[in-house]
């Protein structure tokens, strides 16, 4: 049975789905994501994910400068967990992705568990014209491209994070992507308790149902008994649903403008903090728990500390 522990919530703050025309209140220099996250944290969040993106146009970007930035500057303002991503967007070759890790040496930082399809295209319809060029391009490309997770850039990224004490927060998109992992603990890869973040409404990922919900916690609990624990992303309007069935199963949730632009049905979310406080609403009122300060989400996740990080 899984202990109803505090809940974690985190704050993806960015990302690489959504484009600067899709919304005014997507954060795109490094100023504006940590201070985004400096927010998502007084309301809530104890983890806050980070990509960064090209500060003139936004596209998003690997530049280490402006994680380092971004990492500093968050640390600074509050205490919560700095989680780097290191899938980047699905255009981003694996190398380039984890230099993250080694570079700041974080708490913890994201591992997508294989390769998908990651269509984005599917967006370019809804908006009558762009901001940038790059927008549509992007968006439309992932028509014909694979988001590369190999097994093989597994074995070469697990090793990093090992090496850096970082944690591998494992992001999976499908069933299948739970037998990766459970293969790569068997061979030593991935150190247990797990921590796996449940993604739901991908295009190329499993699709946004409570029932697929459940399905995956079954299959996990089947592979790994008590010895993970779970957050969930609902994709777009799915956020909000799939985080409070994931609360109320006694896991944790992630909400922010990287996964989901709206507050409700037709209105824009004017920050990540106002996405935060919704979910962390939901938590204490469906169902009844209290959210986790990054003190306890340290302590509930095992991880090695702030003072440990190189930032
Ligand atoms: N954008 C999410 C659906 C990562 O950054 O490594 C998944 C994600 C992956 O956040
Ligand atoms: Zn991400």
């Amino acid at each position: 049975m899984r202990e109803f522990d505090k809940t974690v919530v985190s704050c993806a703050v960015t990302g690489a789905i959504h484009t600067p025309t899709m919304s005014p209140h997507l954060p795109i220099t490094a100023e504006e994501i940590a201070a985004e996250a400096v927010a998502a944290a007084e309301a809530g969040a104890s983890i806050v994910h980070v990509h960064v993106r090209d500060e003139a146009t936004g596209e998003p970007v690997t530049d280490l400068d402006l994680f380092r930035e971004v990492a500093e500057t968050v640390a600074e303002g509050c205490d919560a967990i700095v989680q780097p991503t290191t899938g980047g967007a699905p255009t981003m070759p694996p190398e380039e992705r984890i230099q993250v890790v080694p570079e700041l040496e974080p708490e913890m930082a994201s591992c997508n568990m294989g390769s998908i399809n990651f269509g984005l295209y599917q967006l370019v319809e809804k908006y009558d014209e762009f901001e940038y060029d790059w927008e549509p391009e992007y968006l439309d490309g992932t028509r014909d491209l694979i988001f590369q997770n190999t097994f093989a850039d597994l074995e070469t990224i697990l090793p990093i994070f090992d090496e850096h004490d970082t944690k591998p927060e494992l992001e999976v998109y499908d069933v299948g992507h739970l037998y990766n992992a459970k293969h790569l603990v068997d061979r030593g890869l991935v150190q247990t308790p797990i921590h796996i973040q449940f993604v739901l409404g991908i295009h190329g990922g499993i699709g946004a149902s409570a029932k697929n919900l459940n399905h995956l916690v079954d299959v996990a609990e089947d592979l790994f008994g008590d010895d993970f624990t779970f957050s969930v992303i609902g994709a777009g309007r799915h956020e909000f649903p799939l985080g409070t069935q994931a609360v109320s199963m006694g896991g944790h949730a992630r909400v922010g403008l990287e996964d989901n632009l709206y507050l409700e049905r037709g209105r824009l979310a004017e920050s990540n903090a106002e996405l935060v406080e919704k979910m962390v609403r939901l938590t204490r009122e469906v169902a009844g728990r209290e959210v986790a300060t990054p003190v306890e989400t340290r302590e509930l996740l095992g991880l090695k500390g702030k003072s440990s990080t190189a930032f």
